[in-house]
């Protein structure tokens, strides 16, 4: 029986967020929505996908036929570089606070085969991916402060083609998210002279109990606070700030870790587990970006099976985050799900 077994509270230190933990309302009945499965039969190449090897995209752009990976600017770009000029004369009144945003989107295709996800690519595959999050990260923080670069997969998380991709979205503002995450980090290390990320890696190796995976350069561990049941971070063991800095053996081991992870998650239901992920690095306009480390989230949304979903309303909406499994227990979960990628054959152990 673990120690967390009684309801608590955990903080996120590098949000400030609190999270609710009641692990007694695991057994609770439920009677409430279920998910549809992905479909698992898709063809390897679909004529009417738009991202696929030489198909037509919106705006009568046509795809080349790519072997690997295959980076296009988002034809529906929520950002774009044109400053607006309507710009020049926004409100001052800080109860009606508006600024002009500008950046960049684009479109990451992680294959050229549309029924492929990132756990069934190999780990050279991945690494292609990796070189190609590095690449784009390079290139865009030359001239933006923020580049985030993420996943979503599976309906049930708004993606909105099968086709394995991702998105890269740069601007020069700082998102709400990473503005916490420095804002954290940098008290963190002028209050305790090092950094948190680090601090946190060293007692996660120490402790455990949360680990999901690691190997030579980085760690995968159900965060103490975490908020979605099988949330998990993806962790730089080395003192990496950003993917500028990444060097091959770091890039080949993320492809591990990631080929690792995504597999455990889709063997946790003998499904193709949803989730959105996302890079955090520190932003490119810092003198000193010291108190930064590289990570990744993942938050996936399912709770119990492959079509019953956490939903985040009610109190998540309007107090805070709150969940019934405990980290430790989403993370023994992770630890023993097998390597094997469930359609090889494998059930899961
Ligand atoms: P999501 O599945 O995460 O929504 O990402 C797919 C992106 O692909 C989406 O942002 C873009 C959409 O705007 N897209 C194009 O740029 N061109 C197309 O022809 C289809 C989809
Ligand atoms: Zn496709």
């Amino acid at each position: 029986m673990s120690q967390f077994e009684f309801t608590h509270r955990r903080k996120n230190p590098l949000t400030g967020n609190w999270v609710l933990v009641s692990p007694h309302r695991n057994n609770r009945p439920w009677l409430g929505a279920t998910e549809k499965s992905a479909p698992s039969n898709l063809p390897e190449h679909d004529e009417t996908c738009p991202l696929c090897p030489g198909n037509q995209r919106a705006n009568d752009t046509q795809n080349p036929q790519y072997d690997n990976t295959f980076v296009f600017t988002n034809d529906f770009g929520a950002l774009t570089p044109q400053v607006a000029a309507q710009a020049a004369q926004l409100e001052t009144n800080p109860l009606f606070a508006i600024e002009a945003a500008t950046g960049e989107c684009r479109v990451i295709c992680f294959s050229p085969k549309h029924n492929k996800t990132l756990p069934e690519l190999s780990v050279n595959e991945i690494k292609d991916v990796v070189d190609t999050w590095k690449q784009n990260y390079v290139e865009l923080s030359a001239q933006y402060a923020c580049v985030h670069i993420f996943e979503n997969k599976g309906a049930v998380m708004g993606c909105s083609q099968p086709h394995p991709h991702g998105q890269v979205w740069a601007h020069n503002h700082l998102s709400t998210e990473i503005q916490l995450e420095q804002a954290s980090q940098l008290q963190y290390q002028q209050t305790h002279g090092s950094n948190l990320l680090a601090d946190y890696v060293k007692h996660e190796r120490v402790d455990g109990e949360r680990v999901v995976y690691q190997n030579d350069h980085w760690l995968v561990v159900v965060p103490f606070w975490a908020a979605w049941p099988f949330e998990t971070l993806l962790v730089s063991k080395d003192d990496v700030r950003h993917f500028g800095q990444l060097t091959e053996a770091q890039s080949t081991a993320l492809a591990d870790a990631i080929k690792v992870l995504t597999t455990r998650y889709d063997n946790v239901f003998n499904c193709c587990f949803p989730y959105s992920m996302g890079w955090h690095c520190a932003p490119s306009d810092l003198d000193d970006d010291s108190h930064w480390r590289m990570h990744a989230h993942f938050y996936p949304p399912l709770l119990r099976s492959a079509t019953v979903k956490k939903h985040m309303v009610g109190y998540e909406m309007l107090a805070e985050s709150q969940r019934d499994l405990s980290p430790e227990t989403a993370a023994k979960i992770l630890k023993n799900a097998s390597d094997v990628h469930y359609t090889e054959g494998n059930q899961h152990d």
